[in-house]
C-alpha cells in the first residue's frame, strides 16, 4: 500500500495506518527553537554548556512538560522525557542532541528531537497509547566542538565514559564540563544510563550530499564509520623571520602545515572512504615577523573499515615524527576521540526500510559519515536511524537546509517505526 505523503497547507497528509504528524507544528517548534542562539546567515550557535544551550534546553524541557511528559536530567545534563505507555516496560528512546557547532545549522540534531516531540503530540491528539513508554532525550555535547569527544552525553549514558572524566573533560576556552553544568543549572540527580532503554531511533539530517544528488528521500542508515580525533602540539624556536636562515630553523608552523598536507593527501590516496581533516590550527606568537615556536592543531581521521582508520592514524603520526625530527621541533600528542565503526541493529533498520516502502519514499541504504547519538546507544540496545535529504550536502554551516516536504515525510516515518517498536510483542 503506498500512501502519498504531502506537505499540504503544513500537515503531512493521510497515514491511514498511523497517526498523522502535523508538519506546521513541528516546523514552528524548530522555529521557536533556533530563535535560541541565532546567528546571522540564518544559522545557530549554541555550543555545548553556554547560555544559548541553557535557554535552548530549557525551552526543550517546557515543551516537554507541556506535552504532559516527565522529564529528568541526569549528572551529565542529559535530557529525558518520557510518554507513558500501557506496560512499564523499557521505553523506546527519540533521541539526539541540540547543542550545535560555532557555525551550526538549523536541522543538525535539533530535528531529531523536536520531531520526537512531534511523535508524542501526534499520538496525543489521536489519542494513542501504546504499549511501551516512549523516551524523547536530547544528549549532552553531541558535537564536541567546545568540549571533547563528541557524543559525550550518550557516550556516558551508556556506560562509555567515566561521569568524573566527562565533568573533568576542559573545554577549548579554559572551562570544565563540571564546571559549566553546574553554571547552567544542567547538573542533575538523575542516575546515569536510566530508563534502559529498549530500542533508540535517532531521525537526522543526512550531512551530506548523496542523497540529495540521487534524489532519493530517506536514507536507510546501516551504521557509522569509525572516527579518530587526536591533538597535536608541536614546540619549536621562535626566531627572528629575517635574520634565522632556513638551515637553522625550528619552525613548529612549517611542520604543521606538513602534517596537514600529508593528512589530505593520505586520505585521496586510500581508497575513497578516507576522509582527513584538520579543522583547528593555532600558531604561538602567530606574528607576521617571527619563526612560530608552537603550533597546536586537531587531525580528524575516518573511515568505514576500522583496519584502514588504524592504519591511517599510524601513517599520520609516523610522518608527524619524521617531520618534526628533521626539523628538531618536539611533538606531542593526544586522542580527543577513538570510536570504532558500528552497525547498526536489522530489527530497526529494516523497520525503516519496510516502512519507507509503504510510504512509497525512495530509500538508500548507507552508512553515515558523521558521528550520531545512535553509535553509542548501540552499545546497549538495537538502534538505528533515518536519513533525510541535506541541500547540496552541506551542514555545520548555517545554509544547512532540508526541505520542509523532506522533514515531514522523515518524522512520519519516525511515527511509524515508532509505533512499531513500541507495539511489537
Ligand atoms: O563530528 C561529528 O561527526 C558530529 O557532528 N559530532
Ligand atoms: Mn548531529
Ligand atoms: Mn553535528
Amino acid at each position: 500500500m503506498t500512501t502519498n505523503l504531502t506537505a499540504d497547507s503544513g500537515r503531512t497528509v493521510l497515514d491511514t495506518e498511523f497517526p498523522s504528524i502535523d508538519g506546521a507544528r513541528l516546523l514552528r517548534r524548530l522555529d521557536e527553537l533556533n530563535a535560541h542562539g541565532a546567528i546571522d546567515g540564518g544559522g545557530v550557535c549554541r555550543l555545548a554548556l553556554t547560555d544559548a544551550d541553557r535557554s535552548g534546553r530549557d525551552w526543550t524541557v517546557a515543551q516537554m512538560r507541556a506535552l504532559g511528559m516527565e522529564v529528568t536530567i541526569d549528572a551529565i545534563g542529559n535530557g529525558v522525557a518520557i510518554h507513558a505507555g500501557h506496560e512499564n516496560l523499557p521505553p523506546v528512546m527519540v533521541g539526539s542532541h541540540i547543542d550545535t557547532v560555532r557555525t551550526g545549522g538549523r536541522y543538525d540534531g535539533n530535528y531529531g528531537v523536536m520531531a520526537g516531540l512531534e511523535v508524542v503530540a501526534a499520538l496525543r491528539d489521536a489519542g494513542v497509547r501504546l504499549r511501551r513508554p516512549l523516551a524523547i532525550a536530547f544528549f549532552t555535547n553531541e558535537e564536541g566542538a567546545r568540549f571533547q569527544p563528541d557524543m559525550m552525553g550518550s557516550l556516558v549514558y551508556v556506560g562509555g565514559m567515566p561521569l568524573d572524566e566527562a565533568l573533568a573533560a576542559g573545554g577549548i576556552d579554559g572551562s570544565t564540563v563540571g564546571a559549566e553544568l553546574e553554571r547552567i543549572g544542567y547538573r542533575g540527580d538523575a542516575p546515569i544510563g536510566r530508563p534502559e532503554v529498549d530500542s533508540f531511533v535517532e531521525l537526522h539530517i543526512e550531512q551530506g550530499p548523496v542523497l540529495d544528488r540521487m534524489g532519493v528521500e530517506i536514507g536507510v542508515v546501516e551504521g557509522v564509520q569509525g572516527i579518530s580525533w587526536t591533538e597535536f602540539v608541536l614546540e619549536g624556536v621562535s626566531n627572528h623571520a629575517g635574520t634565522t636562515p632556513m638551515a637553522l630553523r625550528h619552525d613548529a608552523g612549517y611542520c604543521a602545515a606538513r602534517i596537514a598536507t600529508f593528512v589530505r593527501d593520505l586520505a585521496l590516496r586510500y581508497d575513497g572512504r578516507q576522509i582527513g581533516t584538520v579543522g583547528a590550527i593555532r600558531f604561538e606568537p602567530n606574528l607576521i615577523n617571527v619563526i612560530p615556536n608552537r603550533a597546536t592543531f586537531t587531525v580528524d581521521l575516518r573511515n568505514t573499515d576500522g583496519t584502514a582508520l588504524a592504519q591511517a592514524e599510524a601513517e599520520v603520526l609516523a610522518f608527524a615524527h619524521q617531520t618534526c625530527a628533521t626539523e628538531g621541533v618536539a611533538l606531542r600528542q593526544r586522542s580527543l576521540a577513538r570510536f570504532e565503526p558500528v552497525a547498526f541493529d536489522p530489527l530497526v533498520t529494516d523497520l525503516v526500510q519496510r516502512h519507507s516502502d509503504a510510504l512509497g519514499l525512495s530509500t538508500l541504504r548507507m552508512p553515515s559519515g558523521a558521528g550520531h547519538d545512535a553509535q553509542m546507544l548501540a552499545r546497549v540496545c538495537p538502534a538505528g536511524m533515518i536519513f533525510v535529504p541535506s541541500v547540496g550536502g552541506l551542514s555545520h554551516n548555517v545554509r544547512e537546509f532540508t526541505e520542509p516536504a523532506d522533514l515531514m515525510r522523515g518524522a512520519q516515518l519516525l511515527m511509524r517505526v515508532v509505533v512499531s517498536l513500541a507495539n511489537r510483542p
